[in-house]
């Protein structure tokens, strides 16, 4: 089923006021239980238009649910992708204020910028390791608006893959000077170490996700322009945080990311 247009609106107006307000509600495929892909897809974009139509600046894209780590925590198969709201980003040091937030987690990720347009469909690895410039280490912090973070993937992509704030630091290296795959990450919480991982976690490289990316951007003849930061997915499963809580990400060669929740 295709959801009519009002109904899109709609949908998107209830799930940005939940973000805003930090309020959860119920997954909206409850109450359409038969919206497709593009409905779910449609909707996300219709936040972003709202975002955008308040003077928001689009910061970046980002792909989620790309590690077999995070599929198997939240039971699903199929990596999403969602944009970054010039507002999430923070910088190293954050404090990050949980009370704009419902129920955060953080994870493990490593960004990258681009040179030049990516467009599938057909875009592979060659395409997207030569569109890349910079590596930069990034920590998401996610915060599904569902209750108790009980979704399924459409309702998941409706509410922009949960994306509420990011976090960059540490030091930014040429492409050419790191090895994405083989990339390790340590997180710590509170000065212990809760998960660690490397970079073939994502997709077996983080770059086959911008790959994903832009094939899958492709279908809605939308491509991945030059000079776009893009979050490739959590290393690591999501960490649990709550106020008081201080978070340290060391990633390989490329420094540490910082935060405390506050
Ligand atoms: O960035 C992510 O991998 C999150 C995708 C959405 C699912 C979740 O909230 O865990
Ligand atoms: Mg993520």
């Amino acid at each position: 089923m295709s959801l009519d247009q009002k109904t899109i609106e709609s949908l998107a107006e209830h799930l940005e006021n939940a973000e805003l307000q930090a309020q959860d509600v119920l997954k909206i495929t409850d109450d359409y239980p038969d919206m497709d892909w593009k409905d779910a897809y449609d909707i996300q974009w219709e936040i972003r238009r709202r975002k955008e139509s308040r003077g928001h600046r689009v910061a970046g894209l980002k792909m989620g649910l790309t590690s077999w780590a995070k599929m198997k925590q939240m039971g699903v198969e199929t990596p999403i992708y969602a944009f970054l709201a010039d507002y999430f980003g923070l910088p190293d040091g954050a404090e990050v204020k949980t009370d704009e937030l419902i129920h955060p987690k953080v994870e493990a990720e490593v960004a990258v910028v681009t040179n030049k347009t990516l467009r599938g469909p057909g875009c592979h690895l060659a395409d997207v390791m030569s569109a890349i410039d910079y590596v930069i280490p990034a920590v998401e912090i996610i915060d599904s608006r569902y209750r108790d973070f009980k979704f399924d993937l459409k309702s998941v992509i409706a509410d922009n893959a949960s994306s509420s704030r990011f976090v960059t630091g540490g030091c930014v290296k040429r492409i050419e000077d790191v090895d994405l795959k083989t990339l390790g990450v340590v997180m710590e919480k509170n000065g212990k170490v809760v998960e660690v991982g490397a970079g073939a976690a994502v997709l077996g490289h983080p770059a086959a996700s911008v790959v994903m990316l832009a094939n899958m951007l492709a279908e809605r003849d939308e491509d991945i322009p030059a000079g776009t930061f893009i979050m490739t997915g959590g290393i690591t499963a999501a960490v649990t945080v709550e106020k008081g809580d201080a978070v340290t990400v060391r990633y390989q060669d490329l420094g540490c990311v910082s935060m405390t929740f506050v």
